[in-house]
């Protein structure tokens, strides 16, 4: 005997299927929604008080109450405190490069129709660095949530101006007070063509899980401006806008027509603190229904055919 031989007592006597036995997966009707403790992954490593920890929590809520499952959830952010998001989000996801989570996710978004994909991040990774990106996917009409988390500062690299800071904003690159004028994300998204965009808080969290439920339920490129103080670099900014700290929550008045993109270019002039909700919200066709009806369309044409026969085509398509 062999020392790799082994007496037949000491042989297991499980009977190894030739065939894989399938488990049956579960009917989703028939699962539990995913607790907050099933979903959270790493300790959050933002300053206590941080804004950002209430969009997280928000939309640990958002999962439970959607009942969204681990394989469906997909988190994306680019570089920045905020975008540190899918570290915390036990799922799937992917902390791209900065101002690129965009990109990426619209990859994601084109080829899984069965998921809803989020993007969370900051005011620089998305009209800094990521500002032309913002534009062609909001352009393209990619089905996808992205939630940017303004805080009007750059807070991961210790407090520089973004483009949302205000005028006399002092920080490390404008130490006089920024001189630029700000951009107005609510306009910008309009300009660009996004189908949805509304503007929410952290600090209002009912107001903001409704703007999260009605984005996922968007069917294109919903935008939420969400306003997410940076108590380390920028503390107060959003004071105006709290009534806890003696500021109004103005919302969009309830006969603002969403589907009227002058009106809404209207209301998003409105002078700070400005307004919350629903500003426009357009049914348009999506690049996600567009390319999934082109590749259809092909697929027809060569419905039967031989893989030479398909390049036979190409090539007499060539002469
Ligand atoms: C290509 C590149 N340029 C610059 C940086 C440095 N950087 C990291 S995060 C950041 C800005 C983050 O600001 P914001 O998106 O507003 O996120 P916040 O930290 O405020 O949540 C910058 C400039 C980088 N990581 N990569
Ligand atoms: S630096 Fe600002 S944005 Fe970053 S974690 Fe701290 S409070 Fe939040
Ligand atoms: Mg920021």
């Amino acid at each position: 005997m062999s020392h790799l031989s082994f007496p037949d007592a000491v042989l297991p006597r499980t009977t190894i299927p030739a065939e894989p036995v399938p488990i049956a997966p579960l009917a989703d009707a028939d699962r539990k929604p995913l607790t907050k403790k099933e979903v959270s992954a790493d300790h959050p490593t933002w300053c206590p008080g941080c804004g950002d920890f209430s969009v997280l929590a928000l939309y640990f809520k958002l999962i439970e109450k959607r009942k969204m499952w681990h394989e469906k959830i997909t988190t994306v952010a680019g570089i920045g405190c905020s975008s540190r998001f899918p570290y915390f989000v036990q799922a799937h996801g992917a902390h791209y490069i900065h101002g690129r989570a965009l990109p990426f996710a619209s990859g994601v978004s084109l080829s899984r129709p069965d998921l809803h994909v989020f993007v969370f991040g900051g005011d620089g990774d998305a009209f800094s660095i990521g500002g032309n990106h913002f534009n062609h996917t909001a352009r393209k009409n990619i089905k996808l949530t992205y939630v940017v988390m303004d805080n009007f500062v750059y807070g991961l690299t210790k407090k520089q101006t973004s483009p949302t800071s205000p005028v006399g904003f002092k920080s490390k690159t404008d130490i006089w007070g920024s001189t630029d004028r700000p951009i107005n994300p609510l306009k910008q998204a309009l300009a660009a063509g996004a189908t949805f965009i509304a503007r929410s808080t952290a600090t209002n969290v009912a107001h903001l899980l409704k703007m999260m439920e009605l984005a996922m339920d968007h069917d294109g490129f919903s935008y939420i401006e969400c306003l997410s103080e940076c108590i380390e670099f920028y503390p107060g900014a959003f004071d105006a806008a709290n009534p806890r700290k003696g500021g109004a929550f103005n919302e969009v008045p309830a006969d603002h027509d969403v589907t009227d993109e002058h009106a809404a270019y209207k209301l998003a002039s409105a002078a700070w603190p400005g307004m919350f909700g629903l500003f426009y919200k357009a049914n348009l066709p999506t690049k996600n229904a567009n390319e999934q009806k082109l590749i259809a369309d092909h697929r027809a044409k060569v419905e039967g055919l031989a893989d030479w026969q398909i390049l036979k085509k190409s090539f007499d398509r060539m002469k």
